[in-house]
Formats: C-alpha cells, structure tokens, sequence
C-alpha cells in the first residue's frame, strides 16, 4: 500500500497581514500531482489544515476542492484535527467528508467510540490533537508534575489505539522544532516520549512540527513537515514538503522523503544601520518575504521609505528589541484571539494553552448567549 503523508497546511495563515493561503494552495495542487504520479492509494493528513478556529472562505475552499480532487482520482484520505483546526466545525462537517472517501476526526475518540477505521483492509487508529489543558486539569501543579501527567496520559490514550497505522497530532520528545512557534512546547516539556509510541504501529503518521523528521524507528514514526515556510523563526532551510511512505503486507514502513520549497521564502536580514543603503539592491532582488533587524536607530521617515521601496518588506524590528514596527496594519482587521496571540508573542510567551483557554472562554460566551430563553 502507497500512502502520502501531509501535515501542518495552515490554510488561511496571515504573516504580518499577507495571506499566505494562495502559496499554501499551489502546493496543494503539488501534492494531487505526486498522487496521481506515484499511484498512491490513501492520503493521510495529520492536522492544522486550518490556522485558525475560524477560517477564510478561500482557505475552506482550498481544502474542500483537495479532497473532491483525491475523490476524482479514486483515492481515500484520512485526516485529523491539529491545536490549530476548527476542531468542532470538522466534526460537524465528517458525515459529509465521508461521502467523498475522506474520514475526518475532530476530537479524540477511544478505540471503542471509533478512535480506529478500517480502509483498504487495513486499520488505522486516528488521534486528533488533545489539549494539554484537558489532559491536565490541576493547573497550580508543579511544572515538572504537569509536564509527567500530560506524558502518562498521552500514554494510556496511545495504548488503547494500537493498529498498524496511526495518525496523530502532537510533539515528541526530542523533536526538532522547525518554528519558533513550537519552542514552548518542546522545552516546556508537552511533549510525548518515543517510548509511549504504540508499537504495534507499522507507521506513525505525525503532524504538530513543521520540520521534517524522522523521530521513532520501532514503530516508525515521521512528521512530513508543513508545505511553506509559515513563519520568519522556521529556517529557510528547514526540510519540509511530503512523505511518501510504502507500507507493505507486514513489517515496518519505508519511508521516502519529498524535500520541497514550496510558496515563497521569508529571510531575515540583520544589519547594522550603515550597511543599509550599500545593501537595499541585495535586499531588492530577495524573491520571498523580508524582515529587517537593524542595530541603530531608525527614524519613522527612514522606516517608512523603507516599506514604500521594498513591498515583500514586511517587519523592520531593532536588534535586541522587541518588534517596533509592522506593516500589519495592511491586513484584515485580528480577531479577539488573532490579537490576544499577537500581544503574547510580542511578550515572548507564545503559549498555546493560554490560547486556547481564551477560545474556550469566547465560546462559552458565545453558546450563552445563543442559547435559547435567554
Ligand atoms: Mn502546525
């Protein structure tokens, strides 16, 4: 059996008001090529297909047209829900994915409930991301406690879905991040052991770091990476793109690694105030998205020829500072949380938990309000 592995789409991602779902969708088209060339016969995606709770139209579009795509083709898919999905809306929306060959989960199931599917005569056990704030529910427990509870459950729940294939949604230990993003969770420890991995995986299908790697061999367990470059902290030069994995009647995967540099690159200059004007043909021809990091102080009216004579030029930050200047305000207007996100990672506390604590808050709010009688 053929299969491709994707993760981490990010449709819909906004950097510093460009939207980057246009790039996002090339690749997309990219990855139904290397389908219908390589004869593959299930599509697995595992997570953050969406950036946000609430995504564009466009970016909706872009997956829905994906899937009808890979139905045209005769070829299956199944997919799960990452941190940054609209966990509900997919779970709402999975009858109708059923109807094109995609098995969708939203939230996690145990194997009872239908945590695993049988396709193609195989069974795959299918782990949609589990909030470390559910998992953990004592807040004011020590760091480390939290940090070893979140692990023992992660455990018990991968344990109870033993099967040849799994898909999930989460950090291992020991990950190489590939996003500034991710550095909460790896050093702040959310992150599973190999040694919890289910062994009777054949193939562990990853989504969560947008680096492509290896991170298990028994059971084999591999993140493909995500399709663009989402954020300026991931490194030009992080391996990303697919995995095409080969999974035969018994034994383990063999995995064949699909390095591409899909959308455009983003490329951050540091440079000293002199060196600016020597270098602004350099930073001209640069074909991605640029950031700025300049020791010495730049007037308002240098910053702003700055971003008049470079329009890829989308942050100009002071070295050692805090960013000072954006060029966000061209984008669409952030949403409460879109905000809150921006203000944390401003205080270099980009912690998903606060996030999604904020998300549940809004929701409540949101259910009250709507509910009816009131
Ligand atoms: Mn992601």
């Amino acid at each position: 059996m053929r299969l491709l592995h994707t993760a981490d789409w990010h449709l819909g991602k906004v950097l510093k008001g460009v939207d980057r779902t246009p790039e996002i969708g090339e690749a997309l088209k990219a990855l139904l090529e290397i389908v219908r060339r390589e004869g593959v016969d299930l599509v697995l995606v595992s997570g953050d297909l969406f950036d946000r709770p609430q995504p564009s139209a466009e970016a909706e579009a872009l997956a829905v047209e994906f899937f009808l795509e890979l139905k045209a083709l005769g070829v299956p898919a199944l997919v799960i829900a990452g941190n940054h999905d609209p966990k509900e809306r997919l779970e709402a929306l999975a009858p109708l994915f059923a109807l094109v060959g995609v098995e969708v989960r939203g939230r996690p199931l145990f194997r009872e409930e239908g945590g695993v599917v049988r396709v193609g005569g195989l069974e795959a056990a299918l782990l949609p991301f589990v909030s470390e704030r559910v998992l953990v529910k004592k807040t004011f427990q020590e760091a480390e406690d939290r940090h070893r509870s979140y692990a023992e459950a992660m455990r018990r729940i991968l344990g109870n879905l033993q099967s040849p294939l799994m898909l999930g949604h989460f950090a291992v230990e020991g990950a190489r991040p590939g996003a500034g993003e991710f550095a909460f969770h790896l050093t702040g420890s959310y992150a599973v052991p190999a040694s919890a991995l289910p062994l009777a995986a054949r193939y562990l299908a990853l989504g969560h770091i947008h680096r492509q790697q290896q991170v298990s061999e028994a059971p084999v367990a591999w993140y493909p990476g995500s399709l663009v470059q989402l954020d300026f902290g991931e490194g030009e030069e992080a391996e990303r793109g697919a995995l095409l994995v080969e999974l035969p009647p018994s034994g383990p995967a063999q995995v064949h690694p699909i390095r591409e540099r899909w959308g455009k690159p983003l490329r951050t200059y540091r440079l000293a105030l002199e060196e600016l004007d020597g270098r602004l043909g350099e930073l001209e021809r640069f074909p991605g998205y640029l950031r700025l990091v300049v020791e010495g102080r730049l007037s308002p009216e240098q910053k702003d020829r700055l971003f008049r004579h470079l329009p890829h030029l989308l942050a100009v930050e002071a070295a050692g500072a805090l960013p000072v200047v954006e060029a966000g305000e061209r984008g669409p207007e952030l949403s409460l949380l879109e905000a809150y996100g921006r203000y944390l990672k401003e205080r270099g506390r980009e912690e998903e938990a606060l996030l999604e604590r904020l998300e549940a808050v809004l929701r409540e709010v949101e259910l009250e309000t709507l509910a009816p009688g009131t």
